[in-house]
Protein backbone atom coordinates (compact mmCIF):
# COMPACT_ATOMS: atom_id res chain seq x y z
CA UNK A 1 0.00 0.00 0.00
CA UNK A 2 1.38 3.49 -0.88
CA UNK A 3 1.56 5.46 2.47
CA UNK A 4 3.40 8.73 1.76
CA UNK A 5 1.41 11.33 1.91
CA UNK A 6 2.73 14.60 0.48
CA UNK A 7 0.56 18.17 1.05
CA UNK A 8 1.51 20.96 -1.78
CA UNK A 9 0.61 23.65 -3.37
CA UNK A 10 1.30 27.53 -3.11
CA UNK A 11 2.14 29.84 0.05
CA UNK A 12 -0.48 30.14 2.46
CA UNK A 13 -3.13 27.85 0.97
CA UNK A 14 -3.58 26.21 3.55
CA UNK A 15 -1.61 23.64 3.99
CA UNK A 16 0.02 23.90 7.27
CA UNK A 17 -3.03 24.03 9.16
CA UNK A 18 -4.22 21.01 7.76
CA UNK A 19 -1.15 18.87 8.55
CA UNK A 20 -1.33 20.72 12.20
CA UNK A 21 -4.97 19.41 12.52
CA UNK A 22 -4.37 16.26 11.28
CA UNK A 23 -1.15 15.55 13.26
CA UNK A 24 -3.32 16.41 16.64
CA UNK A 25 -6.63 13.89 15.60
CA UNK A 26 -4.54 11.64 14.57
CA UNK A 27 -1.96 11.02 17.17
CA UNK A 28 -2.31 10.47 20.89
CA UNK A 29 -0.59 13.85 22.00
CA UNK A 30 -2.77 14.76 24.65
CA UNK A 31 -5.05 17.12 23.06
CA UNK A 32 -4.70 20.47 21.21
CA UNK A 33 -5.23 22.44 24.30
CA UNK A 34 -1.40 21.53 25.12
CA UNK A 35 -0.14 23.42 22.30
CA UNK A 36 -2.27 25.87 22.61
CA UNK A 37 -1.33 26.34 26.46
CA UNK A 38 2.66 26.01 25.22
CA UNK A 39 2.37 28.71 22.83
CA UNK A 40 0.63 31.38 24.98
CA UNK A 41 3.25 30.92 27.82
CA UNK A 42 6.42 31.06 25.48
CA UNK A 43 5.13 33.70 22.90
CA UNK A 44 4.19 37.13 23.40
CA UNK A 45 1.61 37.87 20.42
CA UNK A 46 -0.39 34.33 20.52
CA UNK A 47 -2.36 34.41 17.20
CA UNK A 48 -4.97 31.63 17.41
CA UNK A 49 -5.19 31.47 13.81
CA UNK A 50 -1.62 30.08 13.91
CA UNK A 51 -1.80 27.39 16.38
CA UNK A 52 -2.14 24.47 13.54
CA UNK A 53 0.37 25.75 11.54
CA UNK A 54 2.80 26.73 14.43
CA UNK A 55 2.26 23.22 15.21
CA UNK A 56 3.04 21.60 12.03
CA UNK A 57 6.47 23.68 12.39
CA UNK A 58 7.14 23.29 15.83
CA UNK A 59 10.37 22.23 15.36
CA UNK A 60 11.89 24.43 12.99
CA UNK A 61 13.34 27.27 14.36
CA UNK A 62 14.67 29.84 12.05
CA UNK A 63 18.38 31.60 12.29
CA UNK A 64 18.44 35.03 12.68
CA UNK A 65 21.68 37.57 12.66
CA UNK A 66 21.28 39.97 15.43
CA UNK A 67 24.24 42.30 16.92
CA UNK A 68 25.33 41.05 20.37
CA UNK A 69 24.55 44.47 22.16
CA UNK A 70 27.19 44.17 24.50
CA UNK A 71 30.10 43.11 22.39
CA UNK A 72 28.30 45.11 19.05
CA UNK A 73 28.97 41.31 17.18
CA UNK A 74 26.96 40.09 14.75
CA UNK A 75 25.71 36.79 15.76
CA UNK A 76 22.90 33.69 15.08
CA UNK A 77 20.34 32.89 16.84
CA UNK A 78 17.82 30.62 16.35
CA UNK A 79 14.10 31.58 17.10
CA UNK A 80 10.60 29.99 16.50
CA UNK A 81 9.38 30.90 13.31
CA UNK A 82 5.92 32.94 14.32
CA UNK A 83 4.73 34.19 10.85
CA UNK A 84 4.40 30.50 10.50
CA UNK A 85 5.34 30.51 6.91
CA UNK A 86 6.76 26.88 6.27
CA UNK A 87 10.63 27.17 5.41
CA UNK A 88 11.22 23.70 5.13
CA UNK A 89 9.81 19.78 4.97
CA UNK A 90 7.70 18.82 7.91
CA UNK A 91 7.13 14.87 8.29
CA UNK A 92 4.86 13.42 10.21
CA UNK A 93 3.15 9.69 10.87
CA UNK A 94 -0.28 9.43 11.13
CA UNK A 95 -2.14 6.49 11.99
CA UNK A 96 -5.09 6.04 9.95
CA UNK A 97 -7.65 3.36 10.07
CA UNK A 98 -7.72 0.93 6.78
CA UNK A 99 -10.28 -2.00 6.45
CA UNK A 100 -10.73 -2.19 10.57
CA UNK A 101 -6.67 -1.84 10.38
CA UNK A 102 -4.28 0.34 11.48
CA UNK A 103 -2.18 1.62 9.21
CA UNK A 104 0.75 4.65 9.63
CA UNK A 105 0.99 6.80 7.15
CA UNK A 106 3.88 9.57 7.06
CA UNK A 107 2.13 12.58 5.86
CA UNK A 108 4.86 15.42 4.26
CA UNK A 109 4.05 19.46 4.32
CA UNK A 110 5.92 21.45 1.78
CA UNK A 111 6.51 25.15 1.65
CA UNK A 112 4.66 27.25 -0.98
CA UNK A 113 6.95 29.94 -0.99
CA UNK A 114 9.45 29.16 -4.48
CA UNK A 115 12.20 30.52 -2.58
CA UNK A 116 12.18 27.24 -0.62
CA UNK A 117 11.81 25.24 -3.83
CA UNK A 118 14.95 23.03 -3.01
CA UNK A 119 13.30 21.68 -0.02
CA UNK A 120 10.04 21.91 -1.78
CA UNK A 121 10.92 18.97 -4.16
CA UNK A 122 12.19 17.09 -1.72
CA UNK A 123 9.10 16.65 0.14
CA UNK A 124 7.48 16.16 -3.58
CA UNK A 125 9.79 13.74 -4.08
CA UNK A 126 8.72 11.42 -1.13
CA UNK A 127 4.52 11.16 -2.21
CA UNK A 128 3.17 8.31 -3.43
CA UNK A 129 0.24 10.01 -3.04
CA UNK A 130 -0.02 14.05 -3.84
CA UNK A 131 -2.57 16.59 -2.22
CA UNK A 132 -2.54 19.56 -3.84
CA UNK A 133 -4.40 22.71 -2.09
CA UNK A 134 -5.91 25.47 -3.19
CA UNK A 135 -7.98 28.16 -1.70
CA UNK A 136 -11.73 28.06 -2.90
CA UNK A 137 -12.16 31.78 -3.03
CA UNK A 138 -8.93 32.35 -4.52
CA UNK A 139 -10.60 30.04 -7.53
CA UNK A 140 -14.36 31.96 -7.07
CA UNK A 141 -12.66 35.17 -7.41
CA UNK A 142 -10.24 34.24 -10.56
CA UNK A 143 -7.01 34.60 -9.06
CA UNK A 144 -5.82 31.26 -9.71
CA UNK A 145 -2.90 31.99 -12.27
CA UNK A 146 -0.54 30.34 -13.91
CA UNK A 147 1.75 30.37 -11.00
CA UNK A 148 -0.64 27.87 -9.12
CA UNK A 149 -0.80 25.25 -11.67
CA UNK A 150 2.73 25.77 -12.35
CA UNK A 151 3.39 24.17 -8.40
CA UNK A 152 0.31 22.05 -9.35
CA UNK A 153 2.13 20.02 -12.39
CA UNK A 154 5.51 19.67 -9.83
CA UNK A 155 3.71 16.51 -8.88
CA UNK A 156 2.10 14.94 -11.17
CA UNK A 157 5.79 15.40 -13.84
CA UNK A 158 7.83 13.39 -10.94
CA UNK A 159 4.99 10.26 -10.19
CA UNK A 160 3.05 10.68 -13.10
CA UNK A 161 -0.51 10.50 -11.37
CA UNK A 162 -2.72 12.67 -10.69
CA UNK A 163 -3.17 14.21 -7.17
CA UNK A 164 -6.42 14.98 -4.71
CA UNK A 165 -7.64 18.18 -4.75
CA UNK A 166 -8.07 20.08 -1.60
CA UNK A 167 -10.54 23.61 -1.86
CA UNK A 168 -9.38 24.56 1.70
CA UNK A 169 -11.35 27.73 3.70
CA UNK A 170 -14.54 27.03 2.06
CA UNK A 171 -15.87 29.08 5.41
CA UNK A 172 -14.56 31.87 4.23
CA UNK A 173 -17.11 34.44 2.57
CA UNK A 174 -19.09 31.21 3.32
CA UNK A 175 -18.14 29.32 0.32
CA UNK A 176 -20.17 26.60 1.11
CA UNK A 177 -22.92 25.98 -1.45
CA UNK A 178 -23.29 23.24 -3.79
CA UNK A 179 -23.27 26.03 -6.31
CA UNK A 180 -19.65 27.41 -5.30
CA UNK A 181 -18.33 23.93 -5.57
CA UNK A 182 -19.55 23.01 -9.01
CA UNK A 183 -18.11 26.83 -9.73
CA UNK A 184 -14.55 25.90 -8.13
CA UNK A 185 -14.47 22.17 -9.80
CA UNK A 186 -15.44 23.58 -13.56
CA UNK A 187 -12.79 26.44 -13.12
CA UNK A 188 -10.01 23.65 -12.32
CA UNK A 189 -11.30 21.23 -14.89
CA UNK A 190 -11.38 24.07 -17.63
CA UNK A 191 -7.92 25.17 -16.64
CA UNK A 192 -5.96 21.87 -15.33
CA UNK A 193 -7.99 19.62 -17.57
CA UNK A 194 -8.38 16.81 -15.11
CA UNK A 195 -11.07 14.40 -16.06
CA UNK A 196 -13.55 13.00 -13.39
CA UNK A 197 -11.73 10.41 -11.90
CA UNK A 198 -9.80 13.22 -9.62
CA UNK A 199 -11.50 13.76 -6.01
CA UNK A 200 -11.93 17.45 -5.36
CA UNK A 201 -13.00 17.82 -1.57
CA UNK A 202 -14.01 21.08 -0.35
CA UNK A 203 -12.53 21.80 3.35
CA UNK A 204 -11.69 23.79 6.02
CA UNK A 205 -9.92 23.85 9.09
CA UNK A 206 -10.81 26.64 10.98
CA UNK A 207 -7.92 26.76 14.21
CA UNK A 208 -9.81 29.69 16.06
CA UNK A 209 -12.13 27.48 16.14
CA UNK A 210 -10.50 24.02 16.40
CA UNK A 211 -13.11 22.27 13.73
CA UNK A 212 -12.88 21.31 10.26
CA UNK A 213 -15.13 20.44 7.72
CA UNK A 214 -14.59 17.43 5.68
CA UNK A 215 -11.33 16.57 6.32
CA UNK A 216 -11.69 13.27 8.73
CA UNK A 217 -15.11 13.34 8.56
CA UNK A 218 -18.53 14.71 6.45
CA UNK A 219 -19.61 18.30 7.77
CA UNK A 220 -23.20 19.83 8.29
CA UNK A 221 -21.66 22.98 6.50
CA UNK A 222 -21.97 21.16 3.36
CA UNK A 223 -24.99 18.22 3.13
CA UNK A 224 -25.03 18.09 -0.58
CA UNK A 225 -21.60 17.22 -0.64
CA UNK A 226 -21.81 13.07 -1.40
CA UNK A 227 -17.71 12.97 -1.87
CA UNK A 228 -15.40 11.19 -0.20
CA UNK A 229 -13.88 13.03 2.82
CA UNK A 230 -9.99 13.83 2.40
CA UNK A 231 -9.15 11.10 4.57
CA UNK A 232 -11.03 8.69 2.69
CA UNK A 233 -10.09 9.86 -0.58
CA UNK A 234 -6.71 9.26 0.73
CA UNK A 235 -7.15 5.32 1.66
CA UNK A 236 -8.64 5.06 -1.66
CA UNK A 237 -5.66 6.59 -3.64
CA UNK A 238 -3.52 4.37 -1.45
CA UNK A 239 -5.59 1.29 -2.47
CA UNK A 240 -4.74 1.71 -5.95
N1 LIG B 1 -10.71 30.66 7.99
C1 LIG B 1 -9.79 29.75 7.61
N2 LIG B 1 -8.48 30.05 7.65
C2 LIG B 1 -7.61 29.10 7.27
C3 LIG B 1 -8.00 27.82 6.84
N3 LIG B 1 -6.90 27.09 6.54
C4 LIG B 1 -5.85 27.91 6.77
N4 LIG B 1 -6.26 29.12 7.20
C5 LIG B 1 -5.42 30.27 7.55
O1 LIG B 1 -4.57 30.58 6.46
C6 LIG B 1 -3.31 31.04 6.93
C7 LIG B 1 -2.17 30.30 6.24
O2 LIG B 1 -2.24 28.94 6.54
P1 LIG B 1 -1.01 27.93 6.43
O3 LIG B 1 -1.59 26.59 6.71
O4 LIG B 1 0.11 28.35 7.27
O5 LIG B 1 -0.61 28.07 4.89
P2 LIG B 1 0.48 27.21 4.07
O6 LIG B 1 -0.22 26.71 2.85
O7 LIG B 1 1.13 26.20 4.92
O8 LIG B 1 1.52 28.34 3.62
P3 LIG B 1 3.15 28.15 3.33
O9 LIG B 1 3.73 27.46 4.47
O10 LIG B 1 3.68 29.55 3.16
O11 LIG B 1 3.26 27.40 2.05
C8 LIG B 1 -3.34 30.88 8.46
O12 LIG B 1 -3.63 32.14 9.04
C9 LIG B 1 -4.50 29.92 8.71
O13 LIG B 1 -5.16 30.13 9.93
C10 LIG B 1 -9.41 27.53 6.80
O14 LIG B 1 -9.87 26.45 6.40
N5 LIG B 1 -10.25 28.53 7.20
MG1 LIG C 1 3.04 25.90 5.54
Amino acid sequence: MKKNVVLYGNSNQGKSTLFGYLFVELNDVGGVEKFENYFKRELPKYNPALLYTWIANKDYFLKKSTINEFTGEQEDRFVFNESGMSVDVFERGMPIEVDGKREVFTFFDTPGQDQFHTQRDKGLEHGDIGVFCIEMGEILKGAVDENHFRIYDIWPKISRKKPIIVLTKIDIDDHTSEEDYLRACEILRKIGGYDESVRIVPTCVVAKEKRSANVLSKSDLTPWYSGPTLIEAIVEAAKK
